[in-house]
């Protein structure tokens, strides 16, 4: 009798809440069970660091799993999403510390995009606690879009750094310690926005220098003692690229040198208040 018909997909696993060893070893022997699916080899389990969501959740336990399936794109993603559920995943906020993930990377070479799946998944290839559980089991494997192999997506985000991809702003860069940051964070990867008050000029050198980095860089301008200035800083920095990840507030007013300096008490209270806070 032939073998019967059946499709390579990779997945990634990853939890950060309650006993995440427990909880992927019990998505591994589900997903076993399940029929149509067979867990081929799944990787060694890397603790990392979370990426993106609240501030102050807890390291990730992660992994990745390849799996020979005689179903669907659509049914497969059923399929995982009822592990989640077995597991205790409750969705809160997005990128939510949750007991369980379960991502579909990849589904044999299929690429799609559409309301219920993206394959191969669209983040992949920026994600560390994707691509390094992923080298152990399946390094040789050509990604369908980039046309790399999971090795090289590896070695390329190595190389980009490890703020790839995110979007940052500085308030109060175009000199000093806001500068600093900025060529800082590009340097680890990041795209950069340069706030400043008055120099367009010094702004403009300075995304010069971030853009030469192989990121994006931009420029705006407000005055920070201004709430309405503070306001639409915001909304155009989130309208640029469409979100923003990190936000640097280094702005401050200067009140120890230049005519500042002179300023009564009250006058460098209010001013540091309005600018710094
Ligand atoms: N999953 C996310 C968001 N951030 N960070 C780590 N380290 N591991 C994850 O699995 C992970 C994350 C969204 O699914
Ligand atoms: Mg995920
Ligand atoms: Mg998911």
């Amino acid at each position: 009798m032939p073998p019967p018909m059946h499709t390579t997909a990779y997945i990634a696993l990853g939890g950060n809440l309650g006993d995440r060893r427990h909880n992927l070893n019990e998505a591994l022997r589900l997903l076993g069970q399940q029929p149509g699916v067979t867990v081929v080899r799944h990787s060694t389990y890397h603790e990392t660091d979370p990426v993106g969501g609240p501030a102050g959740q807890g390291k990730y336990l992660n992994a990745a799993a390849e799996l020979h399936t005689s179903l669907s794109a659509d049914e497969l993603l059923h399929v995982l999403l009822g592990v989640e559920q077995a597991l205790g995943r409750v969705r809160h906020e997005r990128d939510g510390p949750r007991t369980l993930d379960l991502d579909l990377l990849l589904y044999g070479t299929e690429v799609r995009a559409d309301a219920i799946l993206t394959l191969p998944h669209p983040r992949m290839e920026e994600r560390l606690f994707v691509l390094q559980p992923l080298t152990e089991i399946a390094a040789d494997m050509v990604h369908p879009t980039t046309g790399l192999s999971v090795r090289q997506l590896l070695e390329r985000l190595d190389r980009r750094g490890q703020l790839a991809g995110l979007r940052a702003v500085v308030t109060g860069a175009s000199s000093g310690i806001g500068q600093a940051i900025a060529l800082r964070l590009a340097a680890a990867g990041a795209d950069v926005i340069v706030h400043g008050r008055r120099s367009r000029a010094a702004l403009e050198a300075v995304a010069r220098d971030i853009a030469a980095r192989g990121v994006r860089a931009s420029v705006l301008q407000a005055d920070l003692a201004d709430p309405e200035q503070c306001r639409s800083l915001v909304g155009s920095a989130w309208d640029l690229w469409n979100g923003v990840d990190i936000w640097i507030n280094n702005a401050g007013a200067d009140t120890l040198t230049g005519a500042a300096s002179q300023w009564s008490f009250e006058t460098k209270l209010s001013q540091l208040l309005a600018v710094d806070v």
